[in-house]
């Protein structure tokens, strides 16, 4: 069944680069209403966790350094076709091929630290909401 919600991160090169705000902003300018937002840091295992998907990649080792090197934003989203939406807003995974104007456009540097997490599928976003949001955290 298809859902209006996505899951976020805003990553630890962004958070430390201080762009959260600029990219919330984005976000809700882009017509996603945050009905979840978190600021915490992951421990390496949290994100070995999170990323077990990528377990047998070979970048999964230097993600998961990557992504418990700092805090980061955690957030769920909600618009029509959330999901295919965040991603258009937020660009390709390397962000010299992403689209002028996207999140990993303006606010990324590499093909890791690219600033922004947006789930690739409305059964992945339910899961990774609720890795991060018990049911009392969400609106
Ligand atoms: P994300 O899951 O973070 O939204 O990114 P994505 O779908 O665009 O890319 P994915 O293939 O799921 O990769 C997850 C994250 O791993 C890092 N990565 N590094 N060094 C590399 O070649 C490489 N490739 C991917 C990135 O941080 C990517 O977002
Ligand atoms: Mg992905």
């Amino acid at each position: 069944m298809a859902t209006n919600r996505t899951f976020t991160m805003i990553k630890p090169d962004a958070v430390s680069n201080g762009f959260t705000g600029a990219i919330l902003d984005d976000i809700i300018k882009g017509g996603f209403k945050i009905v979840a937002l978190k600021y915490i840091a992951l421990t390496a295992a949290t994100a070995g966790e999170f990323y077990a998907v990528h377990k047998s990649r070979p970048f999964y080792g230097d993600l998961v350094k990557f992504m418990s090197s700092g805090p980061i934003v955690a957030a769920i989203l909600e618009k029509d076709n959330a999901v295919e939406d965040f991603r258009k807003l937020i660009g390709a995974t390397d962000p010299a091929k992403a689209d002028a104007g996207t999140i990993r456009n303006k606010y990324a540097k590499s093909i890791e630290a690219n600033a922004v997490h947006g789930s690739d599928s409305d059964e992945n976003a339910e899961i990774e909401g609720n890795f991060y949001f018990s049911a009392f955290e969400r609106f």
